[in-house]
């Protein structure tokens, strides 16, 4: 539900702005109410119903704040402020964001629209927002200290610049960026272009979201913003499976699919079922000549990517970072591989010293999700969400392209589980065995191995 707070006591606003004489004409314009989000779901796409017209994006477990035309000018009003995001159902995170959620609300404005954005600092500190990618005036570009003042506790700034480029941004403080990106300040941004475009391809289905990243110890609820790789909670949107919801589309289809990542290392995304090829990165859209298939697309620290594919398949299709430690939620990251290791009698024995030991996996982690294990109080499970066909195994960056028939235009819901054609789904074979053929074994005993692999003790998870 969308809210409208009215936090500035108004009194207090009107008289400062007509107090000073000698202020802008900015100054003197009232203050856009700030719009307030305080679900994490998926909300449908804002159609515009002023300025130019465009194409709107759907934002993952996200939402596009709605603006103001005031004398041609787009303006819009960001809170930076502390907020409660749900990460996933059972586990809430205490993080930093703007306007009640972490990621901020996606901006959409078009190419050639001016641009005025409020910026109101509900923080205990100094901050900022540089807006990731845009052609503006120095002064706009917001690195505290080089291009402005930091925006103090209590106070507003106003942006304002020309949205040149049509293309795929972002935007994220410059100040303290360390702690306020790690405490989840982000947010999205997409420039349309006006008209007709000879780089970017109109399409039916246009979702975006950002890669995040969290250092979140089982239990609580406040990341902790000096770790720089071994987070634990690898995220989309500051959402994490099964809290992220599935990107749906309709058979055949045009998608585009917007991904910028603000994590401190690389995210190999990957598609199931299709190829995909890269319409255009932060840097504007790419040369047609310049792209190729692939199914996965590496997205390094601070870029964003934009992927563009015909949805011609039907189906339940997975679509995750390929790093499969970011495919889990949090865990201890002094977990010893015990593949392979017969400890049944060994967990009971330290079980009666240490109650809650976990023996882990002898066969595999996938136990674990089969296990009913006590989780602290606001944890997600390490792996979870259920399919048609049982336990997915699953956590942080992983979500399902769902590709359906018959769906309406603008239908975002969640169509339930793929029914796949009879006999198009891998079974159990029950026919007669072959004999298997195997080279002749080399002559090694047990006892001979000659090298004792131990794996370091701080590995990252
Ligand atoms: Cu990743």
């Amino acid at each position: 539900m969308t809210s409208r707070r009215n936090f500035l006591s108004g009194a207090g606003a009107i008289t400062a702005a007509v107090g000073a004489a000698t202020v802008s004409k900015v100054a003197m314009a009232a203050l856009p109410e700030p719009v307030i989000q305080n679900r994490p779901d998926t909300m449908p796409p804002l159609m515009p119903n002023t300025g130019r017209p465009y194409n709107p994006v759907v934002t993952l477990n996200g939402w596009t704040l709605p603006w103001r035309m005031n004398n041609g000018v787009k303006e819009f009003h960001l809170v930076a402020e502390p907020v409660v995001r749900e990460m996933a159902p059972g586990f809430k995170a205490h993080l930093w964001g703007y306007n009640g959620q972490s990621p901020g609300p996606t901006i959409e404005v078009v190419e050639g629209d001016r641009v005025r954005i409020f910026v109101t600092n509900r923080l205990g500190e100094l901050t900022s927002i540089h807006w990731h990618g845009q052609r503006l005036p120095n002064g706009m570009d917001g690195v505290t200290g080089l291009n402005q003042p930091g925006i103090p506790p209590g106070k507003t700034f106003v942006y304002e610049f020309v949205a040149r480029r049509p293309g795929t941004f972002m935007y994220h403080p410059h100040a303290d960026e360390m702690v306020q990106m790690a405490m989840g300040m982000m947010g999205f941004w997409v420039t349309h272009p006006k008209g007709q475009h000879p780089l970017i391809d109109e399409v039916d289905r246009d979702f975006c979201f950002l890669l995040n990243a969290y250092d979140i110890e089982p239990g609580s609820a406040t990341p902790k913003i000096m770790t720089m790789l071994n987070q634990n909670i690898w995220s989309w949107n500051s959402r994490i499976f099964p809290g992220i919801d599935p990107l749906v589309v309709r058979h055949m289809d045009k998608v585009r699919i917007r991904v910028g990542n603000l994590t401190m290392t690389n995210h190999p995304i990957h598609l199931h079922g299709h190829e995909f090829v890269v319409s255009g990165t932060d840097g504007g859209p790419t040369p047609k000549g310049s792209r190729w298939p692939e199914i996965t697309a590496d997205i390094a620290v601070g870029q964003m990517r934009q992927l563009d594919f015909v949805a011609d398949e039907q189906g339940d299709w997975a679509f995750h970072c390929h790093k499969s430690h970011h495919t889990m939620n949090a865990m201890g990251h002094d977990v010893p591989t015990m593949i392979g290791v017969d400890h049944s009698g060994v967990a009971r024995q330290i079980t009666k010293l240490i109650p809650d030991y976990m023996a882990m996996g002898e066969r595999g982690m996938k136990d674990m999700t089969e296990m009913e294990m006590p989780l602290p109080d606001n944890t997600a499970p390490m792996m979870a969400g259920q399919g048609p066909f049982g336990a997915i195994g699953m956590g942080g960056m992983f979500s399902v392209l769902k590709v359906r028939k018959g769906l309406a235009r603008h239908d975002y819901r969640d169509p339930g589980w793929f029914k796949n054609p009879p006999g198009t789904v891998a079974h159990e074979y029950t026919g007669p065995a072959p004999a298997a053929h195997r080279q002749a074994p080399a002559d090694v005993q047990p006892g001979d191995v000659e090298v004792q692999v131990r794996k370091p003790h701080h590995h990252q998870h």
